[in-house]
């Protein structure tokens, strides 16, 4: 039982790390973010990897004029593509929003001192606040995985969460009974994880 004392097996819980449901929006154009949506999307009305880098490169998101790891945002994309066009539509951008809000706002939460970075004792505490269950050896795996020289940028935080989320959800399809166990075919598992 990997999961003991949570009701519903949660690899984390829902509310957060969890896509909002979202309402539908009858009046689009409405949502203050369409706007910003529509200008990032350009003519097809779709924002792929390229556009979203560029919009979060802008917007200054990471503290810093360094792009945005491109490879963070095909994996974004990936994991909130409902509709699987490889591109994001308008309610996946907001998904998408809201996700990186929230993991914005934990990330400030857990850098203290301001310098942009977090510690890999940080990570370990965001990554137990986020409810992900997780063995104290794998989090110290994980963190060494994503730091440089024992530090953690904001991008490097958010390739993080998304690779954890996206991986714990195709774990989770597969894991029909919820107890956090999953007997996995050698394809199949080349397929769930080089997929991400
Ligand atoms: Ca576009
Ligand atoms: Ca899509």
């Amino acid at each position: 039982m990997a999961y003991p004392g949570h009701p519903g097996g949660g690899y984390y819980q829902s509310g957060y790390g969890a896509a909002p449901g979202g309402p539908v929006f009858p009046g689009q154009t409405q949502d203050p973010l369409y706007g910003y949506f529509a200008a990032v999307a350009g003519q097809d009305g779709q924002v792929d990897a390229d556009e979203l880098q560029r919009c979060l490169t802008q917007s200054g998101i990471s503290g810093g004029y360094k792009p945005f790891n491109l490879e963070t945002c095909r994996l974004m994309i990936s994991m909130l593509d409902r509709d699987m066009s490889g591109k994001m539509g308008f309610n996946e951008f907001k998904d998408l929003w809201a996700v990186l809000n929230g993991w914005r706002q934990h990330f400030i939460n857990f850098d203290s001192d301001r310098s942009g970075t977090v510690d890999p004792q940080e990570l370990q505490k965001a990554l137990t606040t986020m409810g992900f269950r997780l063995s104290p050896q794998t989090v110290s795996a994980v963190a060494k995985r994503y730091s440089t020289n024992g530090k953690i940028t904001f991008d490097d935080y958010i390739a993080c969460c998304v690779k954890l989320r996206a991986l714990t959800d195709s774990f989770r399809r597969r894991d029909a009974a919820q107890q956090g166990v999953v007997n996995f075919q050698y394809d199949d598992f080349i397929q769930s994880v080089m997929s991400i």
